[in-house]
């Protein structure tokens, strides 16, 4: 390639972008070691929660019978109505096209059974490498929940050997669900009395050190409803402010707050069945600036709170943002927060993360959104050549890296 000139700059962003590798900071998928939970191939990519909302939109039948149907019966029926009775076209289901193209599979051949076929006669370790290399992701981070029974004994039989998973310390029915983990924690030894006094407060704190010290993990991590806020009646702000950020300071760790989730709105729909509000971004900044040696990465359900959260980072060196979380995952949403984002914050950020739960879903998650994100870089590029700033190839390169991996290596320290 000759040297990069305004002619060819908006092809070289784009190869420099999809051949960055790339540190996926949140994701629900998990390491070969904890079986079952891994999830991979055609059954799971057709039954991802996303589609199945879908689905019951074109299609609706009662809730109990979905239910009841085998993993393949639901794939069968959500291929069905979602790519032959209508054009796939939303984001969720493209995705599934994608991910069969890179696998070599025509999608268009229709035919569910060969494409079964096909992708569960490789095994699960070829899997694995095969979906780390088409999607150029060098390492994920997983979520880590030691509330979850069927993970929590994999965590107590040792730490995790394979080096392109890490962990993240979620931490959601802590600080969501005061009154049951006072049980379990009870129940797993800790004298918690619910009163949230001096003893809760250190024995929570062990609880999470102990989590820390087995998982390594990269951060540890909520989920919260739009209604969070700080300062706060309740069980939360206190166990943040009293357990968590100590010991997050201690362990030299950030802590993620993903703001905006309404769950549950339809229980019906299960894990397809929560939705979004905006939220309070002062919160955040309160936050910041009471807890100055606290690294804090958030990320906003709302499209509402986004440009406010930029100009939130502004004012703190100590919050990060990251991601296009969920239902803002979304072409014309990621193009406009990448714009936003890198229009007042630089490349000082992180614009994505996949949050896969299959984990073939890495290869179209990061395939659409490096494009988007190339094209945003490309445009600013061009901007800055025009007033006499032609970026070089190593700067290029350079900003690439950083915003695929190396601004959250950096944040973390
Ligand atoms: O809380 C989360 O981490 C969410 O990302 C998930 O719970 C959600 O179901 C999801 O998969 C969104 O992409
Ligand atoms: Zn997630």
């Amino acid at each position: 390639m000759p040297e990069v000139s305004r002619d060819n700059l908006r092809e070289f962003v784009h190869r420099v972008a999809s051949e960055t590798p790339v540190l996926d900071i949140h994701t629900h998928v998990y390491s070969a070691r904890f079986g079952r939970l891994l999830l991979y191939g055609l059954d799971e990519l057709l039954t991802y929660h996303y589609l199945i909302a879908e689905v019951f939109r074109v299609a609706p039948l009662p809730y109990e019978r979905f239910w009841g149907m085998s993993k393949s019966e639901q794939a069968d029926y959500i291929w069905q109505h979602l790519f032959i009775e209508h054009s796939p076209v939303s984001e969720a289901c493209r995705g599934v096209l994608t991910v069969l193209q890179a696998f070599g599979i025509d999608p268009k051949q229709k035919n569910l059974t060969s494409i079964r076929k096909h992708l569960s006669a490789i095994a699960r370790e070829a899997y694995i490498d095969q979906v780390f290399k088409l999607s150029h992701v060098r390492r994920v981070i997983m979520t880590n929940d030691p509330f979850d029974d069927n993970e929590r004994p994999v965590w107590e039989q040792g730490p995790e050997p394979d080096e392109r998973f890490q962990a993240a310390l979620r931490i959601d029915p802590l600080l969501n669900d005061w009154d049951g983990a006072v049980k379990r924690l009870a129940g797993w030894g800790y004298r918690v009395n619910g009163t949230l006094g001096t003893s809760d407060v250190a024995e929570v704190r062990r609880f999470l050190i102990d989590w820390v010290e087995r998982m390594s993990p990269r951060y540890m991590a909520v989920s919260l409803p739009p209604d969070f806020t700080i300062p706060e009646d309740g069980p939360r702000a206190a166990l943040i402010a009293g357990c968590v950020l100590p010991v997050c300071r201690e362990a030299g760790i950030p802590f993620a707050m993903m703001i905006g989730v309404r769950r549950s709105l339809n229980p019906q729909l299960r894990l397809a069945g929560d939705g979004v509000g905006a939220a309070d971004v002062t919160s955040v900044s309160r936050l910041c600036v009471a807890h100055p040696d606290n690294r804090f990465l958030v990320t906003m359900l709302a499209r509402e709170n986004q440009h406010e959260l930029c100009v939130t980072a502004r004012k703190h060196p100590n919050l990060m943002v990251f991601g296009c979380w969920w239902f803002l995952n979304n072409p014309s949403l990621i193009e406009e927060m990448t714009r936003i984002r890198l229009e007042l914050l630089g490349t000082s950020v992180i614009p994505q993360h996949s949050d896969a739960r299959v984990l073939d879903q890495l290869i179209y998650k990061w395939s659409h959104s490096r494009r988007i994100i190339a094209d945003v870089l490309a445009d600013k590029y061009l901007d800055l050549a025009r007033a006499g700033w032609m970026p070089t190839e190593q700067e290029i390169r350079r900003d690439a890296a950083d915003l695929f991996g190396g601004n959250f290596e950096r944040f973390c320290g």
